[in-house]
């Protein structure tokens, strides 16, 4: 199996985020890239591959110029403003019930009125390196496509950050533009495929939901855990089915806390059928390992060896896959739990 990466993910080092009233060293670091690197290369079995570069055409595509021009700049900016601070986290956010008139107001100057213009959470600091390490994520996913659409039966991108979270004109949860749902509009202008997003990170996937949300074209099934104890907590419920042309292309599996290889294999089936019905040309996973037993954020109970009949099943499908990194946070033992799946997936690599 080929597998795509890029160093520069290592520029982003976000030192801390604010989780539950407190500042804690970051979940999403870089030691979970040299985490899955190790593991790839211990195995031997796969082909390790750097990405071509795309420029900003496949990312504008999906995201708000606005956003784009932010995330460009802000690192800067901030700096020029001289606020200080080693990243930058938002102290207030652009809440709808602010504005009466139902939209979204003009771009503030103020370097911390822009962040919040931006962004919905206080997980997603941006540091000096967070735009191109974004980028180089970016064009790790297209690539991986590439090689897709170019014959591979499957290949694996080494997305960091990940992608699921970011929407349209968002970034939070980790992401700062969404690697799956840039690389799925890429691959349907290409070729004109139907695509189908498997997300199995433990978080629903917002960005993804939304940016596809009214597209007849993009199937989105997502297996998490349930939005009423886990974040993003306002979304991801079973009832949101797509709008518009796109009314009935998103599945949402909301799941309980404690889910088990068992009663997730089953909720699999069930994900796997609407995708098989959806009839894709093309399958993206967004690979997310935050359901690990021992993940320190995630709260459900998978295993190696889950992950790796997890894999084999969504092997059977028998389409073309993209599969993309989105979280898992056991640093230690993440390297290990993804080479099961793709194990799994493709037993001879
Ligand atoms: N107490 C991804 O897995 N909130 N993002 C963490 C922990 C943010 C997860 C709170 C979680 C974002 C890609
Ligand atoms: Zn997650």
């Amino acid at each position: 199996m080929i597998v795509v990466s890029s160093p520069l993910h290592a520029l982003h080092e976000p030192p801390r985020e604010v989780s539950g009233g407190r500042e804690v060293p970051a979940f999403e670091i870089g030691a979970r890239a040299t985490s899955i690197l190790a593991a790839v290369e211990a195995d031997g079995g796969f082909q390790l591959q750097a990405p071509d570069g795309f420029g900003l055409e496949p990312i504008l595509a999906v995201h708000d110029p606005g956003l784009v021009r932010y995330l460009e700049t802000a690192w800067d900016e901030w700096l020029a403003g001289g606020t200080g601070g080693d990243s930058i986290v938002p102290d207030t956010i652009r809440h709808p019930g602010l504005r009466p008139m139902g939209d979204a107001g003009p771009e503030p100057e103020s370097p911390c009125g822009r962040v919040g213009y931006w962004t919905f959470d206080t997980a997603t600091p941006i540091v000096a390196g967070t735009w191109q390490a974004a980028r180089s994520a970016v064009d790790v996913a297209i690539t991986t496509a590439a090689r897709v659409l170019a014959g591979a039966p499957v290949a694996y991108g080494l997305c960091r950050p990940p992608g699921h979270h970011a929407a349209r004109d968002l970034f939070g949860g980790y992401c700062y533009m969404n690697n799956a749902a840039i690389t799925a509009h890429w691959s349907t202008q290409r070729t004109g495929a139907t695509v189908a997003i498997l997300d199995v990170d433990v978080h629903h996937g917002n960005g993804s939901q939304a940016i596809f949300w009214e597209r007849p074209d993009v199937l989105y099934v997502s297996l998490h855990s349930d939005p009423r104890g886990m974040y993003p907590y306002y979304v991801g419920y079973a009832d949101e089915v797509g709008g518009g042309a796109g009314m009935g292309r998103n599945l949402n599996l909301p799941l309980p806390q404690g889910t088990d290889d068992a009663a997730y294999l089953a909720a699999l089936e069930v994900g796997l059928a609407r995708i098989a019905d959806f009839g894709a040309s093309m399958l993206v996973v967004s690979l997310g390992l935050d359901t690990y037993a021992l993940d320190p954020i995630g709260g459900f109970g998978l295993t190696a060896s889950g992950y790796t009949a997890i894999g084999r099943r969504v092997a059977l499908l028998g389409l073309p896959t993209v599969i993309l990194q989105e979280g898992g946070y056991h640093v230690g033992d993440l390297g290990r739990n993804v080479v099961a799946w793709l194990r799994g997936f493709s037993p001879a690599a």
